[in-house]
């Protein structure tokens, strides 16, 4: 996945029509896309593999079961033609360390803490256990709370040069550039683009403020 305007577009459109449209609207703009379960389950595993032919897609499948059926999940987004795939650290290392056998290269990038205020129960005090396992199981990277600008700073110590991909930014109250500032890589952006009049204009606009917040 390049890393150019860092921003990654969140594409939770069940729709394929119009999935598909944002997806072009906003494809210049981003470094990836990234699709979830709102998507697969309203387009079909066929709509992630004609989107893979256009942008590097991230399949945000929150893989979270035993390690066999997380090897099989994995596989399928591998198949699907995704350059990365979504996991979550909690159900434990042998989880985890099948979707890394299983992504064959392709980029693995493992939940800590999540951007919504139920985070708070039961992850916020797991989160920093969760991402040393990830650099120790060799991930890409973490997904980590553009919502809470101070806990990508904790992170980013503990997982070095990993990939830091943050959502929360825009209908969760995040910010673009706090969220660069604290050390994320990347910016995940779903309703303020998808949901505004021109998402094209939208996704500039936030390219623009990450731009700025590197300067
Ligand atoms: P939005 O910008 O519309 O809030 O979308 C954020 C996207 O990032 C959604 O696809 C959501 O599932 C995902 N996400 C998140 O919001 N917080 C997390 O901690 C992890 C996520 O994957």
């Amino acid at each position: 996945m390049k890393l150019d305007s860092r921003l990654i577009l969140a594409l939770d459109i069940t729709d394929r029509e119009k999935a598909i449209g944002i997806a072009a609207k906003v494809q210049n703009q981003v470094d990836a896309v990234k699709v979830n379960y709102p998507f697969v389950l309203g387009c079909g595993m066929g709509a992630v593999k004609d989107l893979a032919a256009k942008v590097d897609v991230i399949c945000d499948f929150k893989v979270a079961d035993i390690p066999n059926t997380n090897r099989l999940i994995v596989e399928q987004a591998r198949k699907s033609g995704a350059c990365g795939i979504i996991c979550q650290a909690f159900p434990g290392r042998d989880s985890l360390e099948a979707c890394i056998k299983a992504a064959e290269g392709m980029d693995v990038f493992v939940v800590t803490e999540m951007s919504h205020p139920g985070a708070d129960m039961f992850m916020m005090p797991v989160a920093e256990r969760m991402a040393r396992l990830a650099v120790d199981v060799g991930a890409t990277g973490i997904i980590a709370p553009a919502t809470k600008p101070e806990k990508i700073k904790a992170l980013r110590k503990i997982v070095g040069n990993l990939r830091i991909l943050s959502p929360g930014v825009g209908a969760q109250g995040g910010s673009a550039s706090e969220t660069i500032l604290a050390g994320a890589d990347y910016v995940i952006v779903g309703r303020a683009i998808y949901d505004a009049a021109d998402p094209g204009a939208a996704a500039k606009k936030i390219a623009a403020e990450i731009r700025g917040a590197l300067k």
